[in-house]
C-alpha cells in the first residue's frame, strides 16, 4: 500500500485491545513488586485503559480475566467502562490458579474436577453476556509433567467434550478463542502446546472456533508469521496476544525483544488482509509491567504494535510481487527491508495530530500528571493474580 491516506486509514482504524492484568501489580515466582498509584479493583484498571486510550486513540477495549476481575454487577462495570469511552474485550477464563486443577481442568482424569472446570468456562460466556463482550478466550494449563502419568489421547477427548459443550451454549455473535502455548506449568506434554492441536479443535467444533497466537508461546526460532499466514488462509485466526520473549514466557512489552519479528508478522497480517474488519483478528496484549511503570508501559506496546503495522503498510506490494515473480530473490527481500528500515514515527504523529492527539503519546502521558494523580489518590493497589 503506497498511498499515504490509505496507509493513515488503515492505521486510524486498527483497534489493539489492552489486559486489565497488565495494569495491577505483577512479578514472576520470585517476586511481585508493588507499584504506587495501581487499580484498587476492576473499575479504576478501566480508568487506567481509559488512559492508554485517551493517549493513543486506537485503545478502546480491554479484555478482563475471571475470576481476577470478578465483580458483583458486571452491567455496572461495562457502564463505567462505556463512560470512560471503552467496550468490554475478551473474557479470559481462569483454569489455572484452584488446588483442584493439579491434574489438569477440563482434561482431569476425575469427571467431577472436568465439570467444575467447564462450569467456570460456562460462566465466562455468562460474563460475555452481561458485559456484551463477544470473544471468549480459553487457554489451558492442562497437562502432565512425567511420562506416564496420563493417557494422552484421552486427554484429548475429555478436552475435545468440554469445548463443545461450551461451544454449543455460544451465542450467534459469540466466538470461542483458542490459545496454544508450548509448556508451563506443565512441562512433559502439555495439551494443547501448539497451533496444530488448537486448529484442529477449532475445525471440529465449527466457524466460531479461531485460534489465538500469543507471541510469546512458542520455541526459540519457530517461525511465527508462517503460523498467521497459514492461519488467515483458512480463516481461523481469531487474536493476538502481543508481548516479548527472551526466553520463555516473559510477557515483556511487544515489540521490546525482536522488532523485526513483530514487522514479518504484521506484513503477513496486512498482506491477508487481517486488517480488514470482516476478517475479524483482535489484536490484544498480553503482557504483564512487573518493574516498569505500567500505563506508559502499555501506551509504549500500543505504539510499536502501531509502528510494525505501519511499516507493513508502505511495503511496496506491486514491486514485490513482480520481483517475486521474476524470481529475483534479492530484489524481493530490499522491499520488505525498504520498508522495515522506513522511520515510520513523523507518520504516525501525524495520524494521532490529525486525530487531534499529540504526536508522542508517551511524552504526553508523562507530562499529564496522571501518574502523580494515582500514586497520591489510590493506597493499597491489588495485584493482577498473575505471578501471585
Ligand atoms: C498464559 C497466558 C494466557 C493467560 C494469560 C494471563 O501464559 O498467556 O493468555 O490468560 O497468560
Ligand atoms: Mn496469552
Ligand atoms: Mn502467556
Amino acid at each position: 500500500m503506497s498511498d499515504v491516506s490509505a496507509v493513515k486509514a488503515a492505521l486510524k482504524s486498527q483497534v489493539i485491545e489492552t489486559p486489565s492484568w497488565g495494569y495491577g501489580n505483577s512479578g514472576t515466582r520470585f517476586k511481585v513488586f508493588a507499584q504506587p498509584g495501581v487499580p484498587r479493583d476492576p473499575f479504576e484498571k478501566m480508568e487506567d485503559a481509559a488512559q492508554v486510550h485517551a493517549f493513543t486513540g486506537v485503545a478502546p477495549k480491554v479484555s478482563l480475566h475471571i475470576p481476577w476481575d470478578k465483580v458483583a454487577d458486571y452491567a455496572a462495570l461495562t457502564r463505567h467502562a462505556e463512560g470512560l469511552g471503552l467496550r468490554i474485550g475478551a473474557i479470559n477464563s481462569n483454569v489455572f490458579q484452584d488446588d483442584d486443577f493439579k491434574l489438569g481442568s477440563v482434561t482431569h482424569p476425575d469427571a467431577a474436577v472436568r465439570r467444575k472446570a467447564t462450569g467456570h468456562l460456562l460462566e465466562c460466556v455468562d460474563v460475555m453476556d452481561e458485559t456484551g463482550s463477544p470473544d471468549l478466550k480459553l487457554w489451558f494449563s492442562d497437562g502432565t509433567n512425567y511420562p506416564g502419568q496420563d493417557d494422552i489421547v484421552a486427554r484429548q477427548d475429555r478436552l475435545a467434550e468440554a469445548l463443545a459443550e461450551v461451544y454449543e451454549r455460544l451465542g450467534d455473535d459469540q466466538r470461542m478463542l483458542l490459545e496454544y502455548k508450548l509448556f508451563e506449568p506443565a512441562f512433559y506434554t502439555t495439551d494443547v502446546p501448539d497451533w496444530g492441536t488448537a486448529y484442529a479443535h477449532c475445525l471440529k467444533l465449527g466457524p466460531k472456533a479461531q485460534v489465538v497466537v500469543d507471541t510469546g508461546h512458542h520455541a526459540p526460532g519457530t517461525n511465527i508469521e508462517f503460523i498467521v499466514a497459514l492461519l488467515l488462509r483458512e480463516g481461523r485466526l481469531g487474536a493476538f496476544d502481543f508481548n516479548s520473549r527472551f526466553y520463555a514466557d516473559d510477557d515483556l512489552m511487544v515489540g521490546a525483544a525482536d522488532p523485526f519479528q513483530l514487522f514479518r508478522i504484521m506484513h503477513e497480517v496486512v498482506k491477508n488482509g487481517g486488517l480488514r474488519s470482516e476478517t475479524n483478528v483482535n489484536f490484544m496484549l498480553d503482557q504483564c509491567h512487573n518493574i516498569e511503570a505500567k500505563i506508559p508501559a502499555v501506551i509504549r506496546s500500543v505504539a510499536n504494535v502501531q509502528e510494525a503495522t505501519a511499516k507493513a503498510l508502505l511495503v511496496d506490494m506491486d514491486a514485490l510481487v513482480a520481483a517475486q515473480t521474476s524470481g529475483d530473490v534479492l530484489a524481493s527481500n530490499a522491499v520488505l527491508m525498504d520498508a522495515y528500515n522506513t522511520d515510520v514515527r513523523p507518520l504516525l504523529a501525524e495520524v494521532r495530530e490529525e486525530q487531534g492527539l499529540a504526536g508522542d503519546p508517551f511524552a504526553a502521558y508523562l507530562a499529564s500528571g496522571n501518574q502523580e494523580r494515582i500514586a497520591a489518590a489510590r493506597v493499597g493497589g491489588t495485584q493482577a493474580g498473575w505471578g501471585a
